[in-house]
This record gives structure tokens, sequence and C-alpha cells, in this order.
């Protein structure tokens, strides 16, 4: 194993997160994959804060291993959950969507590491200087809510800028990926979309075809106007979306047609009218594993590609 400063910080076995996907990363998921010596994170996202706090008190009688909150910072009552995560404990937090700046001295003064999602290098910096422990720099390449910058170009820069240890996130799927990650500067990974299809992923049988099945041209950007570009496979539903956008549709038209969908997608398996959250590299995945499979195999496969650039 190569050494990681993201394995030191957190006390984990592989650099290896998974990531806070809303709706779908809930204590099944995260357990496992802190079960298989990566970082589990159950996801806030638009969930009431008493269900949050039940799946963080559900992941502890799971697994015993680190594991994180991911505070999606567009949703409703990301104050609350930011003060609930410090009345249970939880030692890793993630941040997504937004500038997490206000919660830091809170987070902090419980002891809690602080690892913020940035899509650019001027978040990254301001991040650091906030106090944050490390960084989630995610490319465009990821599903859901994304930034302008691919993982290739994003993250040596970013690893340029700051001195903190970075995490990339976005397009990787194996363990070239994460070999490719860690040349660039990284000195950990994240993935979303593999996790989909674990086995312990609780999400509609449906979704996980759906992925399966995604080839690489298979995903759209839906929601530019909005200020909220989000990544999602093609469907009638993403349809749709690209038809109000050439409308030049008033926003509440995206809300109207975006409102319950990605619930609707992980829920109830409605490949019409959901919205299917995933990446780029959704075209790679191919098999449901568990997530220790899945992590084992990623870390076998990088060490295979890092030694074929060895002198024999
Ligand atoms: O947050 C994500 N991915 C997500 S959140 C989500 S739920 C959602 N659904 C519909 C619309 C919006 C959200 C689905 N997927 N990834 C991390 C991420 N953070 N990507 C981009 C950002 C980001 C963007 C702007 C982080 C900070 C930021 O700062 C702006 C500012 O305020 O400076």
């Amino acid at each position: 194993m190569i050494p990681s400063k993201i394995c030191d910080l957190l006390q984990i076995r592989y650099p290896i997160l998974q990531g806070g996907m809303a709706w779908i990363a809930n204590h099944s998921l995260a357990a496992a994959v802190s079960n298989a010596g990566g970082l589990g994170i159950i996801a806030g996202a638009n969930a009431p804060t008493e269900v949050v706090r039940e799946e963080i008190r559900k992941t502890k009688e799971r697994t015993t291993s680190p594991f994180a909150v991911n505070i999606m910072l567009l949703s409703e009552n990301a104050d609350e959950i930011a003060h609930m995560v410090c009345e249970e404990g939880v030692k890793v937090i993630t941040t997504g969507a937004g500038n997490p700046g206000k919660y830091m001295d809170l987070w902090k003064s419980h002891g809690i590491q602080v690892i913020p999602v940035v899509p650019s290098v001027a978040l990254a910096k301001r991040m650091e200087r906030y106090g944050a422990d490390a960084l989630v720099v995610e490319g465009s390449e990821a599903g859901g809510h994304i930034g302008e910058l691919t993982t290739m170009a994003l993250i040596p820069q970013v690893a340029d800028a700051v001195s903190i240890p970075i995490i990339a996130a976005g397009g990787i799927g194996d363990g070239r990926g994460m070999a490719a990650a860690f040349m660039l500067g990284a000195q950990g990974v994240q993935l979303g979309t593999r996790f989909l299809v674990a086995k312990e992923c609780t999400i509609h049988p449906n979704y996980k075809e759906k992925v399966l099945r995604a080839k690489d041209i298979d995903t759209v950007v839906t929601g530019r106007p909005t200020g909220h570009p989000v990544r999602i496979l093609r469907n009638p539903l993403s349809r749709q979306l690209i038809e109000l956008e050439k409308l030049q549709a008033p926003l509440d038209a995206f809300e109207e047609v975006g409102k319950g969908a990605l619930r609707a997608a992980v829920v109830d398996g409605d490949m019409e009218r959901g919205s299917i959250m995933a990446g780029q590299i959704a075209g790679l995945i191919s098999k449901e594993q568990t997530c220790e499979e899945m992590i084992e195999e990623m870390v076998r496969e990088m060490e295979h590609v890092i030694q074929g650039f060895s002198r024999p």
C-alpha cells in the first residue's frame, strides 16, 4: 500500500471515501464501506434531521470504524443538521453544494474533522484558510450537482494551491482512476457511482440496472439555468429538462419538474420521471459486488498499475 496522509488523518486502512449521495448514502452503505477499510459517509441531504440522527446511530451499531456525515448546504435544514452532528459525536464531516465557512468554528470546537467538497481553486484556498482538515476536490465528471472543471484539470491546480491533503472525486471508478488521481497530486479518492451498485446499497433495483447498462455517453448535465447544474442519466426526465432549457423556461418550471424526482428514482424505481444521478464513469461499472470486494479489487488494481511504472 502506498502511504497516504488521508489514512493517517482519518485512521482508515484505505484512502477511499464513499460519496455522500442524497437519498442513497444510508447506514447500510456507509457501514459496509467503513467495515471494508474505507470511509463510509451518511448523506444528510434533504432528509429530516431526526432521520439523519437515526442513520448515525444505526451506523454506530454496525461499525466501530470511522465514518462521516455529509451536509448538503442547499438543504433547508442544513443548519439543524450542522448542530445535530455535534450532539451525536460525529467525528468527520464532509460538505457539498456550498461554502461551509459559517460552521467551521462550531465543528472545530467539537473536535470534528471537516472535509469540504470544492469545485475550484478559489474555494479550496478559502477552505484551507478557514481550517479545513482536507478537501474533496470534485470534477465535473461526477454525478449530481457539479462544478465546471474536470478532475484532470482541477486536481493538480488545487494540489499546487493548498498544503492540506486532497481527495479526488469525479470520474473515478477503478484502480486505474485511483492511481491517476494519486499521480495528479491527490492522497485519496471518493467514489459515488461505483458504490451505487454495491450489494449493500439499498436503492431500487431499477436504478442499479440503469447504471449497470449505462454507456459512456449516457449522462447529461441538466438544470444549468438554475445555477445548480446536475449530472444525471438520460431518460424522459432529462429530455424534458433539456427541452425547458431550449425554451428558456422560467426557473419555477425546472423546480416543478425536478421536485421529488431523486426520491422517485431511488425509492420508487421510476426510471421515466425520476432523476437518476450518476457520473460519467457509469459506462465502466459492470458488476454488482460487496463494498469489500470493490475496495479490495480497486486497491489491487492500483498497486498493479503503479508497479508497472517502476524499473524491473
Ligand atoms: O453536492 C454535491 N453533489 C450533489 S448535492 C445533490 S442534491 C441537489 N439536488 C439538486 C440540486 C442541487 C443539489 C446532488 N449531488 N457535490 C459536491 C459539490 N459541491 N459539487 C459542487 C459543489 C459546490 C458548488 C459550489 C461546492 C461549493 C460551492 O460554492 C459556492 C459558493 O457558495 O462559494
